[in-house]
């Protein structure tokens, strides 16, 4: 059941959890730790030389949920950012085609051995300690993906632009009005089980990739459910908020994703 909503507010897809603090968590330290379950975090980064460490040794000192795997996504950096990850004991791998989405999907493939994935910024923008918040819902069966919203969450001042908030309500309401799903946010920070990703045969490798997520996952009655995430000022110069033509770039494919699977069926096999 979804904890803190009576179960018909949970609906079919969707579900808030408003617990907050690790308080939430009291009783279920054994179910994030069983040990049956492998998690890979799986991090794209481009240039975050000067972050990519903190986001790694963060997921790393937290005791609550073991990681089988952190797998940082090079996406083609001139700066070392994969060195500096390595240092800081991840698995990198390298993917020279730029592309948010096109990293996700390297990680995802080269995430072989993990039961469940979770995916978060290399910017550092996302805290790690929010990683048993946004694993418990799944781990617990409650939910086949999980999203970090940062409108229920917390953002710290200048985390995001005007542009990406505003950006981000008008993509959660066409959510809401065309797939019913309760979306919030389009948050970086979520969970999901491999071979349901798989299974979404994900195609957007730029900003479109995480809505298409969403959209997809809504298609297959995947249960989606949020909890409260936090959200701190990136490491590092912004690439796409801070500017003009980026924040343009990343609204156009997210509010285009959002329509461009409104009937999609996958191809393969369903799960
Ligand atoms: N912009 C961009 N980011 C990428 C790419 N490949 C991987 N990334 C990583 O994807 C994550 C999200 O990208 P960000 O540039 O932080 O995007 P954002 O959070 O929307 O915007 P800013 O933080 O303002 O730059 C970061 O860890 C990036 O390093 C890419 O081709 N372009
Ligand atoms: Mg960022």
């Amino acid at each position: 059941m979804c904890s803190g909503q009576p179960r018909e507010e949970c609906g079919a897809l969707s579900c808030i959890l408003a617990e907050s603090g690790g308080e939430a968590f009291t009783g279920e330290v054994d179910l994030l730790r069983d040990p049956g379950t492998r998690i890979a975090a799986v991090i794209p980064a481009l240039n975050e030389a000067g972050a990519i460490q903190r986001v790694v040794e963060g997921l790393r000192a937290q005791r609550t949920v073991p990681l089988h795997e952190v797998i940082v996504v090079d996406n083609g950096s001139t700066d070392g950012t994969g060195e500096v990850a390595r240092r800081a004991g991840a698995t990198v791998v390298r993917e020279e085609r730029r592309g948010y989405g096109r990293a996700c999907y390297a990680g995802m493939l080269a995430a072989k051995d993990a039961d469940v994935l979770v995916l978060l910024d290399g910017d550092a923008a996302d805290d790690p300690g929010d990683l048993p918040r946004v694993l418990a819902p799944l781990l617990r069966g409650d939910a086949d993906l999980v999203v970090g919203s940062r409108a229920r969450g917390s953002r710290e001042r200048g985390s995001m632009t005007p542009h990406q908030v505003f950006g981000n309500r008008v993509a959660a309401h066409l959510m809401r009005a065309l797939y019913g799903v309760r979306v919030s946010d389009l948050g970086p920070f979520r969970a999901i089980r491999r071979a349901d990703l798989l299974a979404l045969e994900m195609r957007e490798m730029t900003y479109g990739w995480s809505v298409e997520m969403m959209v997809k996952a809504a298609r297959l009655d995947y249960r989606y459910c949020e909890v409260p995430a936090r959200y701190q000022r990136r490491v590092g110069v912004s690439k796409v908020g801070g500017t003009l033509r980026g924040s343009v770039w990343a609204g156009w494919c997210i509010l285009s994703t959002t329509l461009r699977y409104a009937r999609w069926r996958p191809r393969g096999v369903r799960r």
